[in-house]
């Protein structure tokens, strides 16, 4: 736990490291409660440090350090210094072997950093700062390493892995296995894994673009090995995809992929040696949704795309982490939107991003893309690092052209392959391959907050001439009060009113990036006959607020009309928000709440389009979330905002109710499940309709839920069902169905979690008192992250309505369970506390309850660095 007040750590601090290790070989004897480390490094001291010897300082947290020795000689205990958090060894020659053992308890480790125990299986998780709970080391990822590993385990564990190729392979008189695997690329230490356990595996093989045959092998618990294919599949997609985007070939022979239950994140892009959670890698069609499909492509792509913007080249420190993190998100992204629908791909992750990443920028943790200081880095795996900074590396590719960054990518990974860099090195790459200044674009990587953009216009009808008037701004964000304009690219079109889009230039060109990089700037288009409607931010080329007075009318025609898909969705979202504002509007001065007949027929004709891809139908229909609506407040006002949604949800379903019926029953079928972006898309829309029409609890939509449950073929739809009933059935029949689904799937880890989440994030069904009987159930984990992000998270981050009653029990009862999290795992405690960091947004009343939560928490004392980071923060 923490010290009085955790060391903040900075930016401009920065220094190479002291010394250099090129070779590092470790040795494990394991045992549950006393693993045996051994470590030997070849230690070098770094010719760019500067002169003399200063003592080795190395990184160590919870180790029981049993010896240390330079070339053979013991160091006598007096001689070294044990610190709070490593060792400091005096040393008198440049070059040296030092050897270390210590003792390790993979059984206590609840954090789920280092060597842990999931399921009896063991496995590792060290990035960023893990590995030092494995050994004494210099654990920072400018200092790379050729690593042999070397395992010994009993016989209970006969798959042994780590990184790299296996070597040798023998057995120990004893009757215990011994592996030893050599991974021939130098690394850091966050890259380091081990995994040990009683293992399945699926095995395929991949020729790569030159001829080389690769392995792939997949390891679970035996009662998973069905629900492999679809990761298998989607490694080889993502394997072939980054040889053709970005002529990148895989560069061992073996790559593998372990499925752990017991997991704080999504994945980890170990070094030929992925370790994944289990919900991001296991799927059948008859226990993951189309979502969970869908996710698990873009992670298996995005640690596999790693293996070359993370690992051949990795950051020189974590301050950096957007430069791997970033860009992999942008790789990833691009990677989904070419295998499915390219405009979905984009609405889904900006809908995010505005909700979350917006949010955060706002909030009291606001940090630029590069931040310039942290307490503790696992608290800046954050929104920011990852999705705005996919959007910084996407404004880059918008720049240049897919040639022009293609060009960039490939000088990067040639100048910098095998070296540890900063994300100056990738930008510097990208000019210097295109002959392009991005000076002021920099500031995207230096500073925080959301840029507004203003945007007015004006048309002289005599000359022909139309005038766009941009001013950009940004809030101040803690630490920064004024910030500098940014070089934004701004893409847009001008629609006529047949709803054309118009030339923009001489070449006839209809689609343009302007460069807004002033704070007030003008655009001219000349020789047109009438005022054209701007079609603003095409494809969200840029991470910002565009506020412009757009009509009704103005926004109906653009969601009939625009050629850009993502902004007919982008229009549906500015019109449904006006409504949603009004009435929230009305409902605060106690007016009566009406929805325009013109919002309900906009609705219905998008309904009614039988052009448009289904699943931007489903887009489209779904109003804002209330996070979205919260995020978007000048002052959230949650019973406002759950008033006024509830009533247009109502409002729609009632008026179109035969529409939506209609189109549920077109888009029933007997078709085998496939995740395919077709079949996706048809059932996002049923299920939508569905949704709708169980929001009026009229009896046959209630029938038409239970029999989709009932006779549902896979997962997806038994989800949406089922999720259905818990919101709008009547009691007695969400709890039969709840029954009914947990005793067929109570034996399915993945299933179970999903049960969990969607009672926990029903508004109707996840009231406190159920939220609290699910953690006494027996399936519940307080030491698995998947189970409490399932019932805590989804009451807190997913039902807006219970979580922010108004009597404040559900802000009491996050800071209850992050206080007891912290004890066990602090970086899902800090991460879990969220939602009540934002207390100034609030309207007063809640804010206050919000705060004094949030104090609780700080009050509670000996919080770790993690979550005193985060709660200190959000008090200030
Ligand atoms: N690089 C890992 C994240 C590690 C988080 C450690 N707290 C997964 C990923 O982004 O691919
Ligand atoms: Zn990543």
């Amino acid at each position: 736990m923490r010290d009085a007040q955790p060391r903040t750590v900075y930016l401009k601090d920065y220094r190479v490291p002291d010394y250099l290790v090129d070779s590092t070989r470790l040795h494990f004897e394991l045992q549950p409660k006393a693993t045996l480390v051994k470590s030997q490094l070849q230690v070098r001291r770094n010719p760019e440090a500067g002169e003399g010897l200063p003592p080795l300082q190395l990184d160590g947290v919870e180790l029981e350090l049993l010896s240390v020795s330079i070339d053979g000689e013991l160091v006598p205990a007096s001689r070294y210094r044990e610190l709070p958090e490593g060792l400091s060894i005096p040393v008198d020659k440049a070059e040296f072997t030092l050897e270390i053992h210590n003792r390790i308890n993979p059984e206590e480790n609840t954090s789920l950093e280092g060597l842990y125990l999931s399921n009896g299986m063991y496995c590792t998780q060290c990035e960023a700062e893990g590995f030092r709970k494995i050994t004494y080391y210099p654990d920072r990822p400018d200092v790379m390493s050729k690593f042999t590993t070397t395992i010994v385990a009993p016989r209970q564990y006969p798959v042994l892995l780590s990184n790299g190729n296996e070597i040798e392979r023998a057995t120990t008189e004893d009757g215990r296995q011994v592996v030893t695997w050599e991974d021939p690329f130098a690394k850091p230490a966050y890259l380091f894994a081990l995994v040990a356990g009683d293992l399945q595996h699926v095995e395929d093989r991949f020729t790569t673009a030159s001829g080389r045959e690769v392995k792939l092998q997949l390891f679970t618990e035996a009662k998973n090995i069905g629900k492999c294919e679809h990761a298998m599949r989607s490694l080889k997609k993502a394997m072939r995809w980054d040889e053709e985007v970005y002529g990148r070939e895989y560069d061992l022979d073996i790559f593998m992929v372990v499925a752990v239950d017991h997991f704080n994140m999504g994945a980890m892009e170990n070094k030929g040696l992925n370790i994944f959670n289990s919900a991001c890698v296991l799927a059948s069609p008859d226990t993951a949704t189309d979502a969970s499909f869908q996710r698990i492509e873009a992670i298996v792509a995005h640690e596999y795309f790693h293996n070359w913007s993370g690992n051949r080249v990795t950051c020189r420190d974590w301050f950096q982490l957007s430069l791997k993190e970033g860009f992999t998100v942008f790789r990833d992204a691009e990677f989904s939107a070419d295998m499915n629908s390219r405009a979905v791909k984009r609405i889904e992750d900006v809908a995010m991003l505005r909700t979350a990443q917006f949010a955060e920028d706002a909030g009291p943790m606001a940090h630029p893309v590069r931040p310039d200081s942290y307490m503790e880095i696992s608290n800046f795996y954050t929104l920011t690092i990852y999705e705005k900074g996919e959007e910084v590396v996407r404004m880059i590719h918008t720049l240049l052209g897919a040639a022009g960054f293609r060009k960039g990518s490939d000088l990067y990974f040639e100048r910098h392959d095998g070296q540890a860099v900063t994300c100056e090195d990738f930008v510097k790459a990208m000019e210097d391959a295109n002959g392009v200044d991005l000076g002021q674009f920099r500031r995207w990587y230096s500073q925080a907050g959301t840029p507004v953009l203003n945007v007015s216009d004006d048309f002289d009808a005599a000359s022909g001439t139309y005038t766009l008037t941009v001013k950009q701004s940004c809030p101040a964000t803690p630490g920064q009060e004024e910030k500098l304009p940014f070089h934004i690219p701004f893409a847009l079109g001008l629609l006529d009113s047949d709803g054309n889009d118009l030339p923009l230039d001489a070449e006839g060109n209809t689609h343009k990036v302007l460069q807004v990089t002033e704070a007030e700037q003008q655009f001219r288009f000349a020789g047109l006959q009438e005022k054209p409607l701007p079609s603003l931010l095409r494809g969200f080329s840029a991470p910002v607020r565009v506020c412009y007075e757009y009509s009704l009318e103005q926004l109906q025609f653009l969601m009939r009309c625009d050629s850009d898909e993502f902004n007919r969705w982008d229009a549906s979202q500015r019109l449904a928000f006006a409504a949603l504002e009004k009435l929230q509007a009305d409902f605060r001065n106690g007016d009566t709440l009406q929805l325009p007949a013109a919002v309900i027929e906009s609705y219905r004709s998008v309904l009614q389009n039988r052009e448009l891809d289904p699943a931007l139908v489903a887009e489209m229909l779904a109003l804002p979330s209330a996070q979205t609506l919260a995020e978007q407040a000048q002052t959230i006002d949650a019973e406002a905002i759950v008033a006024a949604r509830d009533f247009a949800r109502r409002e729609l379903a009632l008026a179109l109710k035969d529409d939506l019926h209609a189109c549920y029953l077109r888009l029933c079928n007997e078709r085998e499940y496939s995740p395919s972006a077709a079949d996706i898309a048809e059932r996002s829309l049923k299920n939508t309709c569905l949704a709708y029409l169980a929001v009026t609890q009229a009896a046959d939509a209630v029938a038409l839920a239970e029999a989709q449950f009932a006779a549902a073929a896979n997962m997806t739809d038994s989800a949406a069902a089922l999720a259905a009933l818990l919101n709008h059935a009547a009691d007695d029949v969400a709890q039969a169905a709840l029954q009914t689904f947990y005793d067929r799937w109570q034996g399915d880890t993945q299933v179970v979690e999903l049960w969990f989440g969607l009672q926990s994030s029903s508004a109707s069904w996840g009231t406190l008192g159920n939220v609290r009987a699910l953690m006494q159930h027996p399936a519940f984990e307080m030491k698995n992250p998947n189970k409490v992000r399932a019932v805590i998270g989804g009451f807190a981050n997913r039902n807006f309505t219970r979580f922010h009653d108004t009597d404040g029990s559900g802000f009491q009862f996050l800071a209850e369970q992050v206080i007891a999290l912290d004890k066990l795992n602090p970086q899902i405690a800090a991460r879990l506390v969220t939602p009540i960091t934002r207390w100034k947004k609030y309207i007063p009343e809640m804010g206050e309850k919000m705060r004094a939560a949030l104090q609780s928490v700080m009050d509670s004392g000996n919080l770790s660095r993690d979550l005193y980071e985060v709660v200190s923060k959000s008090l200030v």
